[in-house]
């Protein structure tokens, strides 16, 4: 009887000195890799993903934010026009074809995360089912046809401002600038920035419409989505996705960043943010066509260009149970966001991977967070092959 007490003794010590010695690690960790800390120049700290969050003052935003989608969705139904996708017409060329996802098991996450702040571990084998899947990021074109048939108002707009990289700000706007983000000095908050003024109210759409949409929060996305006949993507099936049947790699086409010497992404060259020697050809956002497609599935632009929205809410802590369609936790403050962007290197914000992972609140906008959507069913006023034809 008393060795049995000696036993259960010994055990109770050992978790009670075993859970604190985790936990609280965890968490620090977490929190310095997902805000950049204070120290903008440590490699890998973050890409002041964070820092383009709005302030609220009361962060319980979980419920109130999927409200907010509602109403943007709801008052993207109620528009002017609401004729829908298939009759808006555009002098601009339609990017949003879909392509099938034949639906399999993965591995999700990584088995040694580069950056395990921000929840890229432990892996897990996920089922998903098959999905149809935008071949390209939403570009502004694609976007306008939204806006003119509904009416939709961006977040953004509505705010009054938005998140710009400060390279890319005009000198007289700059000028009356004095707010900055001290993890980021980098982002700058521009009235007047929004999809339509990208880098600020004084610059435009001109020789942008093929590019991706930026400057969209993930409600004004989901508004879209469901205005195309279409839906976000989980978390799941954009990995599965990205991933395109390899295993156990960092890239939509394996492990080597240039192939050949070929530039299959648009990311950041040089020393962010003080010099881009724009290798890859593009110093901002790209055209949604850019580059050959990054892997068997033909899609394009997954990693790099901007970041793209998913419908997950954002956790960092992972089992390892078999899922199938997975959807993410049920609530939290943020939204998950894959693929990284043209301001990411590897010595920065080495987010350019399928495994990889961000997040912002679901009203949060920047001049380099866009989305694509996906869809169950394929939307009627799509002309693309079957899924037998692929
Ligand atoms: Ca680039
Ligand atoms: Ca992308």
């Amino acid at each position: 009887m008393e060795k049995r007490v000696n036993v259960w003794t010994c055990l109770i010590l050992i978790i009670c000195l075993y859970i604190p010695s985790i936990s609280p690690e965890t968490e620090t960790k977490a929190e310095k890799q997902c805000t950049g800390g204070d120290d903008p120049d440590s490699s890998n700290k973050g890409c002041g993903c964070a820092a383009t969050n709005r302030k609220h003052d009361d962060k319980g935003e979980g419920a109130d934010q999927s409200e907010r989608a509602d109403e943007l969705s709801s008052s993207a139904e109620k528009g002017p026009l609401n004729l829908g996708p298939a009759a808006v017409k555009s002098p601009y060329a339609r990017t949003n074809q879909m392509v099938y996802i034949p639906g399999g098991v993965f591995t999700m996450g990584v088995a040694q995360p580069i950056l395990p702040g921000d929840g890229e571990g432990p892996p897990r084998e996920v089922e998903v089912t098959g999905f149809y899947m935008d071949v390209h990021e939403v570009s502004n074109a694609e976007f306008g046809l939204f806006v003119n048939d509904t009416g939709h108002v961006t977040e953004a707009e509505t705010f009054g401002d938005s998140f710009v990289l400060e390279t890319r700000i005009s000198e007289e706007v700059l000028k009356g600038i004095s707010q900055a983000v001290a993890a980021a000095p980098w982002w700058l908050p521009v009235k007047g920035a929004d999809w339509r003024h990208p880098d600020g109210p004084d610059t435009d759409l001109k020789g942008r419409m093929d590019h991706a949409v930026i400057h969209v929060s993930w409600n004004d996305a989901v508004a879209y989505c469901k205005w195309a006949g279409k839906r976000l993507p989980t978390e799941a099936e954009w990995e599965y996705a990205c991933r395109g049947g390899l295993k156990d790699r960092l890239f939509p086409w394996g492990n080597k960043l240039t192939p050949k010497d070929e530039h299959r992404l648009n990311m950041w060259q040089g020393e962010f943010p003080k010099e881009n020697t724009k290798a890859d050809g593009f110093d901002g956002p790209a055209p949604v066509t850019s580059y050959p497609p990054q892997n068997k599935f033909g899609l394009k632009n997954m990693v790099g260009n901007v970041w793209e929205w998913v419908s997950d809410w954002w956790n960092i802590r992972h089992t390892t149970d078999f899922k199938k369609d997975p959807k993410g936790p049920d609530s939290s403050s943020d939204k998950v966001k894959k693929g990284g962007s043209y301001m990411c290197t590897k010595e920065f914000c080495y987010r350019y991977r399928c495994g990889a992972r961000s997040q912002n609140t679901p009203d949060s906008s920047a001049g380099n967070l866009g989305f694509r959507c996906a869809a169950d069913q394929l939307p009627q006023y799509l002309d693309i092959p079957e899924k037998d034809e692929l």
